[in-house]
């Protein structure tokens, strides 16, 4: 750019059946004093331009050079060249071989060329102008023309699947997701909905439409509040006027914690069991304190399958390693399924019992 040459071609001058491909250049204010703003050609010389910018360049911006060993040939495409065909300076010759596919004649719309600044403002007729078989843009869309791509809005959503942390059934964990805009210029954000109505849920949307600016972003907080009846899954659907990402899909996973078995590791340092199960009023509860966690603040509870405490049975003091036999009578609670939950020392167990009537 701002090139001057003092004869034949500002930035390059080709002969000898020589061929350059200017693919994504721009070639702004260039001059050549005799002959060729911007590019000279002789002797054969094959310039292609793809995907170009040439503006603001001395008179004949492509200038033919005379020659009796053959012509040059330019093909040009997907460009935006000041003046069009009239770019060629034949300089009184005629014999060029030339071809011309979707060549614009427009302001480019530089931000400020007098302070070589040749990025595209955002209503530059160069943006998705580009050969649409060109490889995209960083952003995602159509290959643009000149040499700095135009940064559309561009939503940016972290796409792994969030898991939450193992979760009892009646209480709840939370994870969130941020939701930013990478893009120059205002990305609005229409729709935000989970596919399924299950145990994990959006805490609150932010109202609809609304526009994320440039490099703004705001967080999505979620629910996993899980039931044993309903799906422990679910997906966020967010859709934007992002030009190649209309709808952005994320995955969401819960995970309960179940029963301990033998085999588990928790088993050899704390146990809860329950018996008989079923049963028809009143069962026995045991439960094993290991040395670890005796005196610490113990939790326990029976609650019904939609995580509702129908009985707290949480011993008044703190209890010694060992273990531990509690009755429970359930006279109190109708026929049905039930969970006794058991948490201390940051570790939790439940167990699934069954009371007949
Ligand atoms: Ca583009
Ligand atoms: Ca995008």
């Amino acid at each position: 750019m701002g090139n001057t040459a003092i004869s034949y071609g500002g930035v390059a001058y080709g002969r000898d059946r020589a061929r350059i491909d200017f693919v994504n250049c721009t070639i702004y204010g260039n001059r050549a004093e005799e002959g060729g703003g911007a590019i000279a050609a002789s002797f054969g010389f094959s310039p292609l331009f793809k995907n170009s910018i040439l503006w603001n360049n001395g008179a004949g911006q492509i200038y033919c050079v005379p020659s009796g060993n053959g012509w040059p040939s330019i093909y040009a495409l997907y460009s935006d060249i000041e003046g069009g065909r009239d770019a060629v300076d034949l300089n009184g010759g005629n014999d060029l071989v030339e071809r011309w596919d979707e060549i614009l004649n427009a302001d480019p719309r530089f931000v400020d060329p007098d302070e070589d600044d040749f990025h595209l403002r955002a209503n530059s007729p160069c943006i998705d102008a580009g050969d649409p078989d060109s490889p995209r843009d960083p952003d995602g869309t159509r290959a643009d023309m000149g040499a700095y791509p135009f940064h559309q809005r561009d939503i940016d959503v972290p796409t792994e699947v969030i898991v939450f942390p193992p979760t009892l059934y009646g209480q709840s964990s939370m994870r969130s997701l941020e939701v930013s805009n990478i893009g120059w210029t205002p990305l609005e954000i229409d729709s935000i909905y989970l596919e399924i109505v299950a145990t994990i849920e959006i805490d609150s949307i932010p109202r609809l439409p609304f526009n994320l600016g440039p490099g703004e972003s705001f967080t999505l907080d979620f629910t996993f509040h899980p039931l044993p009846v309903e799906a422990l899954w679910n997906v966020v659907n967010i859709e934007s006027d992002d030009p190649d990402e209309p709808i952005v899909r994320v995955g969401l996973r819960g995970e309960v914690i179940e029963s301990v078995e033998g085999d588990s590791p928790l088993a050899p340092t704390l146990s809860l069991s329950a018996f008989p199960n079923p049963f028809n009023s009143a069962m026995t509860i045991e439960f094993d304190v290991p040395v670890s966690m005796a005196g610490k603040i113990m939790d326990m509870r029976v609650v019904d399958l939609a995580g509702r405490i129908m009985e707290n049975l949480t011993p008044t003091s703190r209890l010694e390693a060992g273990r531990h036999l509690l009755n429970w009578d359930a006279n109190r609670i109708p026929a049905g399924f039930y969970l006794i939950q058991l948490e201390i020392g940051g570790h939790a167990l439940q167990r699934k019992v069954v009371l007949l009537k």
